[in-house]
């Protein structure tokens, strides 16, 4: 072996044997630069070729060549031993144990106001009515005179309605949505309105400055008390149970003439009397009336052609009794363990 032949191989073996060690792509660089790079050895002693003999030429370059494809293939091979020393590591510290049980999934439960409102819609819908929404900051005027609530009415008191100005205030029912569709005239209407409303309240068990109401509006031609009475009856039934009586007791609402407060046979004695009705065996739900031909006149329609009943009852109040809470707080902790019992 001549020593150009000797000095060649010395390079291929020192570049492989160094390949061995070699431990990573930094390192497989490194390699490359030494041996095959500008400055790198094999490429150096290309540049001496000038020092060997003409005829010898080809020769000693098809060395080179070689020695250079001998340790371009071995680094080739080292890449890939590499990279599949690193999909292994990777693979095994990642690896998923698929027997462990399932991380918990924490999910929200519908609240108990959403459930019976759901289920008041439902009953009303069946019945042909419309859901209407409207405003929950609303002007005096729909909220109050329009519905014949005189300026001088406790309701309007400073200490039981958030006003924002001498004119503007926190909606204190849901009526104003029905005067505005009264003011519309496309007649007849039969809708309910649910929504929350404002009342400057303490909270108590019972009671809280922002609650939910659905009321209901129906005018038509030749519309009365006794369309009121059936159409009430049949949505107690519906609502708390197919025994259930209703009772309707005389009462007084500014936006209603005549008005009654409507009551319930109670759904866990079926009337004869509990500690959940108190002993009475009644239970009040709501309150109604046919609306007042001043109201109707003040949204635009003619009373002495259009009759009309209403009703309000409050959201909070249905899903406290059908759920039996007892305290009308624990609707707004959303506590999740509480909401999932319903
Ligand atoms: C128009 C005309 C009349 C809606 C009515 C009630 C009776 C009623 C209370 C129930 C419990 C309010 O949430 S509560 O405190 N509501 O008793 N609401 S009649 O009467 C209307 C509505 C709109 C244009």
């Amino acid at each position: 072996m001549s020593d150009i032949e000797l000095k060649v191989k010395e390079i291929q073996d020192s570049a492989i044997e160094a390949l061995k060690s070699a431990d990573g792509l930094e390192k497989l660089n490194e390699i490359r630069v030494a041996f095959l790079g500008k400055k790198g050895s094999l490429t150096q002693f290309l540049k001496s070729m000038k020092t060997v003999a003409p005829e010898d030429r080809p020769k000693v370059g098809k060395w080179v060549n070689d020695t250079r494809f001998a340790i371009e293939e071995k680094m080739e091979e080292t890449k890939k031993k590499l990279d599949a020393e690193k999909m292994e590591r990777q693979l095994a510290s990642e690896e998923i144990d698929v027997t462990l049980p399932a991380k918990m999934k924490f999910i929200g439960h519908r609240h108990p106001n959403t459930i019976a409102l759901e289920e008041v819609e439902r009953i009303f819908v069946g019945m042909g009515y419309e859901v209407i929404e409207g405003p929950e900051i609303e002007y005096d005027d729909y909220n109050f005179t329009k519905l014949n609530i005189p300026a001088n009415h406790p309701a309007k008191d400073e200490q039981d309605t958030f006003y924002i100005t001498k004119d503007i205030l926190l909606r204190t029912q849901t009526s104003p949505v029905q005067a505005r569709v009264m003011e519309q005239g496309k007649l007849p209407i039969r809708m309910i309105s649910p929504g929350r409303v404002f009342r400057s309240d303490e909270v108590d068990a019972t009671h809280s400055p922002s609650f939910h109401q659905i009321e209901g509006l129906v005018v038509d031609k030749n519309i009365t008390f006794a369309d009121l009475k059936g159409t009430l009856d049949v949505f107690a039934k519906e609502l708390f149970g197919p025994e259930t009586k209703t009772k309707f007791r005389p009462h007084h609402f500014p936006f209603t003439e005549p008005s009654a407060e409507v009551d319930v046979s109670c759904f866990k004695c079926g009337g004869k009397g509990c500690r959940f009705c108190k002993g009475s065996g009644w239970i009040e739900i709501l309150g109604c009336g046919m609306v007042h031909p001043h109201v109707l006149e003040m949204c635009g329609i003619d009373p002495d052609v259009y009759t009309g009943f209403a009703f309000g009852v409050g959201l909070e109040r249905i899903a406290l009794l059908k759920y039996e809470i007892d305290d009308m707080r624990l609707l707004y902790e959303n506590d999740v363990r509480f909401l999932k019992q319903f």
